[in-house]
């Protein structure tokens, strides 16, 4: 784990305490070399070949004249796509890579001063020269890495939520884009760029091997977050808990919605959401969903304890499945690790060591239940051995 107080490269030498205190979720910050010597351990021939994988989520923007308009399709491609493209002016983005390429999942260690439970993903585009996918703003956090090439990024600041932008297309590219006074460079390989929500940004391919990657960090909406507590809550409340007016005065008008009675159904509601244990053991669950639920895969044939024991024992490593989401907390109730969407009791130490990402060895078998639970979530696709 990162120290708090020791200075990083990766953040331009702050420490992680600085940047979260002045920069996360609040300014861009620029990092010059932050990963020294950088090489991306992905080409674009390997990228395009993900693209072509069905199942992958990617998709290619075009752009068609010099402002627009643009243009989107989406993954599976095939190499004809790829032959039809023009010199300049396309690029190609894929979603998750984390997933798919080991070494790619292994850039978010650099940034474990951060909860892994707020990832969402790593994207990476690669785009000849003039390559963009417009100016635009994202509700995420994300940490724009030059891998390859020079990419200019010019920014535009925080925008509202009612910035205007263009119709027609699944991309959120701005209708009109105002550079900032100091807010324009090229990005070379180990260049970083931070950007907190909202915040516009337009990055320009300047070479013809631009590959940026794009470290994403989620939070969800108020919209996401109070439906799905709510629905989490609502399966755990009895029927017979409701809005009630005892004691309430007489109806001086028949058909009146009166204050005290719209004052009743907010405490009703507020009292009812406000339950902090609930709320943390829906929080776990959510945060820890698949990006891609379909990428979490039951084991068709479900092992037993013994040959997980036997395997661990032979020296095998086990591992976090790609894509799927740990996280653990303890309360006065226990601890919770929450794994895919689902929480499982067990010991603190248990749920520390399975939420790490280094492979788990035999060892492990010491805690207490850990051969039963470790089983259990080889079975339903979140542990494995892999090859
Ligand atoms: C983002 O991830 O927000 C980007 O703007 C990346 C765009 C790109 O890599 O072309």
């Amino acid at each position: 784990m990162s120290q708090p107080n020791k200075p990083l490269t990766l953040l331009g030498d702050l420490t992680p305490e600085e940047f979260l205190a002045h920069y996360w979720q609040q300014k861009p910050l620029l990092i010059r070399g932050a990963i020294p010597e950088y090489i991306s351990p992905i080409d674009p021939d390997e990228l395009a070949g993900l693209a072509c994988e069905p199942g992958v989520e990617a998709r290619l923007v075009e752009e068609k004249g010099a402002d627009g308009p643009w243009q989107v399709s989406h993954g599976p491609f095939d190499d004809a796509t790829f032959e039809r493209l023009p010199e300049g002016n396309w690029s190609l983005l894929v979603q998750a890579v984390d997933h798919y390429v080991p070494s790619i999942a292994a850039l978010m260690d650099e940034f474990d001063f951060l909860p892994r439970w707020r990832l969402d993903d790593i994207m990476i585009s690669y785009a000849p020269p003039g390559g963009s996918v417009g100016p635009h703003i994202d509700q995420y956090d994300v940490f724009l890495l030059q891998a390859s090439g020079q990419r200019r990024w010019q920014l535009g600041g925080k925008q509202s939520d009612d910035s205007p932008i263009l119709q027609g297309i699944d991309l959120r590219i701005l209708e009109t884009f105002e550079v900032e006074a100091d807010s324009d460079w090229t990005l070379a390989p180990g260049d970083m760029l931070y950007l907190p929500p909202g915040w516009a940004h337009h990055g320009v391919s300047q070479t013809d091997d631009c590959m940026t990657i794009s470290v994403g960090f989620r939070a969800p909406s108020a919209d996401e977050s109070i439906t799905s507590y709510a629905d989490y809550l609502g399966e755990q409340l009895p029927a017979s808990q409701r809005y009630s007016d005892a004691g309430m005065a007489p109806a001086s008008q028949m058909g009146e919605l009166d204050n005290a009675a719209v004052e009743r159904m907010r405490q009703f509601i507020l009292e009812t959401l406000d339950k902090p244990e609930q709320m943390a053991q829906w929080f776990g669950r959510v945060m820890t969903q698949p990006k891609y639920i379909d990428q979490v895969v039951p084991l068709e044939h479900p092992m037993g304890e013994q040959d997980l024991v036997a395997q661990l024992h032979a020296g095998e490593p086990l591992f976090q499945m790609p894509g799927s989401r740990f996280a653990w907390r303890s309360d006065t109730s226990g601890t919770t690790l929450f794994v895919d969407g689902d929480g499982h009791h067990c010991s603190e130490e248990l749920a520390k060591r399975l939420s790490d990402t280094t492979p788990i060895r035999a060892d492990v078998l010491e805690l207490s239940g850990a051969a039963e639970l470790i089983t259990q979530l080889i079975n339903t696709g979140s542990l494995g051995f892999m090859g």
